[in-house]
């Protein structure tokens, strides 16, 4: 196996970020990488290949038929360069358009491996406009990771997949990703502004409005400052919703960021709200920079807080939950120190961008060799 092509979303958004950060891992260890999407990545190494896919906006389509121009251009890429392997990230469409290229090709040339991200079965899977195609991507795909054992649990539960599900997490890169000089609160004045920071694409599961409830009733125990990174459709009325709750002072929306690092590392807290969060990169990329997290317990986040967690999940989701998990954290000194401890050493010990790379190689060496049959 000498290439490796991948295809995803080119967003912000943590899908796109791993398999863009993993093609260039590959891509420096010396192995031919592509990658396909409607658009270049942002931090795109420029050893991968990056080949775009070419959609039409003629009046009478729509709704572009994006999966059939994918479709195309995997054809090419294998007629050009041979490219036998193809990695999905995010199952619809790209597990099914490259079903369809294989088809195209005549059956049997090429071999897919699928990774699931999150609302690709969460949100999507469970649409009946869209299950029974999923699943038959998941069925035809030589291997299928999820991010999450959580993930590959509501995997089996909402679309009934019975096949083997591999679990890969995620990866942060520790270099980028990591502990701040700046000194916290607890080395200063009691009365300094604790640092609060989400990431978010301010979409209805991330549920940003309760975390900016649970802001509001943080500050009126502990002075502090939240940071909201990211963009997206609830953005402005979430803004409104600062004005309204008279927050305005307290809240920074610094908009979509090819780097969040620098906030992050900056950050005395990272604080979701989220209604289901298969994995949380930012929650990752948190614990890498030494910042404990406060948010409810779903889906794969406390697999990546680890146990004893780095951080305090609640069992509830309302606000009031959120801000007395924040406030207990951040009003003692010694527990906050030991979490963020805590904290790196977990990013440190289990997702090295390395650790998880040599676990995709190894997958998609057993599925070149033919030793993963396509599922039943
Ligand atoms: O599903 C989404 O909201 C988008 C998706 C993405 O493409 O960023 O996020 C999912 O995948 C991320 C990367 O694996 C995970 O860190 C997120 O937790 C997951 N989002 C959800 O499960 C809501």
């Amino acid at each position: 196996m000498d290439s490796i092509a991948l295809l995803c979303y080119p967003t912000v958004g943590g899908s796109g970020r791993v398999a863009t950060e993993l093609a260039g891992i590959f891509a420096r260890r010396g192995f031919r990488t592509h990658l396909l999407s409607y658009e270049r990545p942002v931090r795109l190494d420029r050893a991968v290949h990056f080949h775009r896919v070419h959609v039409t906006d003629y009046p009478l389509l729509r709704y572009p038929p994006y999966d059939q121009a994918l479709a195309t251009t995997i054809v090419d890429l294998h007629v050009s360069y041979g490219v036998e392997l193809f990695h999905a990230h995010y199952a619809l469409p790209h597990a099914l358009a490259v079903l369809l290229a294989d088809q195209m090709l005549g059956g049997g040339r090429l071999r897919l491996v699928t990774t699931l991200h999150g609302t690709d079965i969460t949100l999507v899977g469970g649409n009946p406009a869209y299950r029974r195609t999923l699943l038959y991507g998941l069925e035809k795909s030589l291997l299928v990771t999820a991010v999450s054992r959580s993930l590959a649990d509501d995997t089996r539960a909402i679309l009934g997949f019975q096949g083997p599900i591999e679990v890969v997490p995620n990866f942060v890169d520790l270099a980028a990703f990591k502990p701040g000089t700046a000194k916290r609160w607890i080395a200063r004045d009691r009365h300094v502004k604790r640092r609060l920071v989400h990431i978010s694409t301010f979409r209805p599961v991330k549920r940003v409005h309760d975390l900016l409830r649970a802001v509001a009733c943080l500050k009126k125990r502990l002075p502090v400052q939240l940071c909201l990174v990211g963009d997206g459709p609830q953005r402005a009325s979430v803004e409104e919703l600062s004005l309204r709750l008279g927050m305005q002072g307290d809240v920074d929306f610094v908009g979509e960021q090819d780097d969040p690092s620098p906030w992050l590392r900056d950050a005395d807290l990272y604080i979701f709200s989220s209604r289901n969060e298969s994995f949380g990169l930012g929650v990752l990329e948190a614990l890498a920079c030494a910042v404990p997290v406060v948010g409810p317990q779903v889906g794969g986040v406390p697999e990546v807080l680890g146990c004893p967690p780095a951080g305090r999940l609640t069992a509830a989701t309302d606000p009031l939950a959120l801000a007395d998990a924040a406030t207990s954290l951040l009003s003692d000194a010694e527990l906050y120190r030991e979490l963020a401890k805590r904290a790196r050493e977990r990013a440190v010990a289990t997702y090295p961008p390395d650790l998880v790379a040599d676990l995709y190689l190894e997958h998609y060496r057993r599925v070149m060799a033919g030793k993963l049959g396509a599922n039943p």
